[in-house]
């Protein structure tokens, strides 16, 4: 007895809409519209976009018991590449709660990435010599 017949037209005149939507959409030839439109006039209003560069891939070398450089800046979206080339083993630790994605296995070889996604300050240590530090500062 609780369940009211109302839910289900509502339901089903929802689904009709829907349909009714999509079947306008693909209705007209929109795939290629927007896609000339866009190559086609380079518009004002994307001074914003234009402003953004593409992202880019920062390295830094752990070797000789060090990050190098130990303090390097990039942009939102940019991604650094820890290159592991020492005889001991280190890892990549972020320090703080902003930097917790910041964490790499521990390597004496290959290569560890992460990518930057918010702005800030974002300082790290290896796990296993706590006095090797960096610091990567993420600007907007
Ligand atoms: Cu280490």
């Amino acid at each position: 007895m609780p369940l009211p017949p109302r839910r289900t037209r509502t339901a089903v005149a929802a689904l009709a809409a829907l349909a009714l939507t999509a079947g306008c959409g693909t209705d007209e030839p929109s795939t290629a519209a927007p896609t000339s439109s866009t190559s086609a006039a380079p518009g004002a209003p994307t001074a914003q976009q234009q402003q953004a560069t593409a992202p880019s891939t920062v390295t830094v070398r752990v070797e000789d018991m060090t990050f190098s450089p130990d303090e390097l800046r990039v942009q939102v979206g940019d991604t650094v590449t820890w290159e592991f080339a020492d005889g001991p083993a280190h890892s990549v630790q972020g320090i703080g709660d902003s930097a917790m994605g910041i964490n790499s296995p521990i390597q004496n070889a290959g290569s560890w990435s992460y990518t930057f996604i918010a702005p800030g300050n974002y300082r790290y240590l290896c796990s296993l010599h706590p006095e090797m530090r960096g610091t990567v500062v993420v600007e907007e």
